[in-house]
């Protein structure tokens, strides 16, 4: 095939500029690698691949493993998704929206597509704020928490109550990847385990908490946990 051709393996050359730092292994069927525990990131895409049936290889990896492993992945984070004959991809979002678009759990119209992923990006902007409390010392944690109930985290959850545009879902009736993202995003709030955050602190937001709990009762979801 000539250089140009539009036949030409283009995953190919791609995956050959990823074999300078990455070397494939040889696997039949998809991978998600994420830390040993049900929460997060990883959790979403866990769920995600779940409910979308496919069977994956859920590997789940020690604290006092990560450090050695970091600098192997394409980012320097998890969740990494690999798929046979690809080269590892990474960020929990695009790895929902190619599982969602491949398996009918993320829109096909474009627009609404996008509607979604920004969604998506304001679970991740909540992510980028609160994340940062978890290493901080007892004193430093509670004022910058109590900060974020006082401020950051109503208005985070006034803008997401208003653009969910349907019941119980997201968008209606249906289940999509950003549904997902943002049961894992309130779950993490409401168990009563963050310190310094109430469990009520998103109780007035009737549409968050109404995905929260559809995709909590939802059957594929429960058949994860069961
Ligand atoms: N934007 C990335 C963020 C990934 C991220 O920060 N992952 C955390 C776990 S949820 C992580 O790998 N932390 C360990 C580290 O950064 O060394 C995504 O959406 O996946």
């Amino acid at each position: 095939m000539p250089e140009g051709d539009p036949r030409i393996d283009r995953g190919r050359s791609q995956r050959a500029r990823f074999a300078v730092w990455y070397a494939p292994a040889a696997m039949n069927k998809p991978k998600l690698t994420y830390f040993d525990a049900p929460v997060s990131r990883g959790e979403e895409c866990r769920l995600a691949l779940h409910l979308a049936g496919v069977d994956f290889e859920d590997v789940r990896i020690a604290s006092a493993a990560w450090p050695a492993m970091k600098e192997q992945m394409p980012y320097g984070a998890l969740p990494v998704l690999e798929l046979p004959g690809q080269p590892p991809l990474a960020h929990s979002n695009a790895i929902l929206v190619l599982i969602g678009r491949r398996h009918g759990l993320h829109p096909a119209d474009d627009f609404e597509a996008a509607r979604h992923e920004g969604m998506m990006q304001h679970v991740e902007d909540l992510r980028a704020v609160v994340s940062p409390t978890i290493r901080m010392g007892d004193a430093e944690k509670k004022a910058a928490r109590e900060a974020l109930v006082a401020g950051f985290l109503p208005a985070w959850a006034r803008y997401a109550e208003r653009n969910i545009s349907g019941q119980p879902f997201f968008a209606g009736a249906k289940l999509h990847v950003v549904d997902l993202k943002l049961h894992m995003a309130v779950r993490w709030f409401i168990g009563g385990k963050v310190d310094h955050i109430p469990a009520t602190i998103f109780d007035g937001y009737r549409k968050l908490m109404g995905v929260h709990d559809a995709v909590r009762d939802h059957a594929g979801v429960k058949s994860w946990y069961a």
